[in-house]
């Protein structure tokens, strides 16, 4: 493992490389996961590389429907193993959720693997093992465990694909998914989207168990009723446009007042013409995608 010293600015994104390379080392993570793990962590800088609020209240959420479930259970694969395994036992343990390891690449090796990672971390059981093809679904993750996934209420998945997320709304499970990506299938079908780092989601709703759980079931279920997943994925767009945009303003020179940032007709054309009008800022422009990716 390369040395990443604590005050490096990008320490947290290095070290969850670190623990994902690691992972393909051990056999718990696929090499795929690397290019998982690159795409999240794209996401992640356009989100800021931090929990918005709309993500903190997805995960309250969360934490309240996982508790409110009778048979929930939290679906591991090989990044989530890598990333954070002691954070996924803590909070199965906490929500009374069982842990089931399911894989997109799966062997049998991998899945053993994980679930001693998971065993090594405090779990005392783990599922994956005795997976039969339950779900409609031609490729891996359609291996599920009877009394785990199959049977589940509340399904909580990280860095999933799509059609499998979709395979378990259809059979009318509860999905909450972490995604840093807004606009992924999973993102869009998942009752609950949580558009946050799991390294940093999981102990953030691990914190908040306290709060919720002398919680009435009633108010609990008022919590989750009026939760809207669309407004969180449109804040989560909306915070990537405005990070963007900030951005660009910060490369052109541009100081942007509140008013402005929210009247469309009153940016564009001082952007334009302040570009026109500069030499110096049109070569900005031209070298703003260089810039950004020396970062
Ligand atoms: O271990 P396996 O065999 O089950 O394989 C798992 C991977 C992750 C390889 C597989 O599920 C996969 O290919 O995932 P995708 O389709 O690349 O989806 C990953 C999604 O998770 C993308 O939308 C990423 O933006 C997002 N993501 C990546 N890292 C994180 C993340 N979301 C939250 N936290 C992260 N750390």
């Amino acid at each position: 493992m390369t040395e990443i010293p604590k005050n490096h600015p990008r320490y947290e994104s290095l070290m969850a490389r670190e623990q994902i390379t690691a992972g393909v080392e051990t056999g718990i993570t696929s090499r795929q996961g690397l290019i998982a793990q690159g795409r999240g962590e794209a996401f992640d800088y356009l989100i800021g590389e931090k929990t918005i609020e709309s993500a903190d209240y997805a995960e309250a959420v969360a934490v309240c429907l996982l508790l409110l479930a009778e048979k929930p259970v939290i679906s591991v694969n090989g990044n989530a193993a890598a990333l954070a395994p002691a954070e996924l036992v803590v909070l199965a343990q906490l929500t009374g959720a069982k842990l089931e390891v399911n894989l997109f690449h799966r062997t049998e090796e991998r899945v053993k693997k994980i679930i001693d990672v998971l065993k090594e971390n405090g779990a005392d059981a783990v599922l994956g093992e005795n997976a039969e093809k339950l779900l409609p679904l031609d490729h891996e993750r359609a291996k599920v465990e009877r009394e785990g996934i199959y049977e589940a209420d509340v399904v909580f998945v990280s860095l999933e694909d799509g059609d499998r997320c979709k395979a378990l709304t259809d059979m009318k499970k509860l999905v909450i998914a972490v995604d840093l990506n807004p606009l992924s299938r999973t993102a869009q079908t998942a009752h609950v989207t949580i558009v946050d780092n799991l390294k940093r989601a999981l102990p953030n709703m691990i914190d908040m168990i306290s709060e919720f759980r002398n919680m009435e079931e009633e108010d609990l279920w008022e919590i989750v009723n009026a939760y809207d997943n669309n407004v969180v994925l449109i804040d989560a767009v909306e915070t990537i446009k405005e990070n963007l945009t900030a951005k660009q303003n910060e490369v052109l020179g541009i100081e942007d007042g509140p008013d402005q940032n929210n009247d469309r007709s009153k940016r564009e054309p001082r952007k334009q013409s302040r570009i026109q009008r500069n030499p110096e800022i049109a070569r900005k422009v031209m070298m703003r995608g260089g810039d950004l990716m020396m970062e």
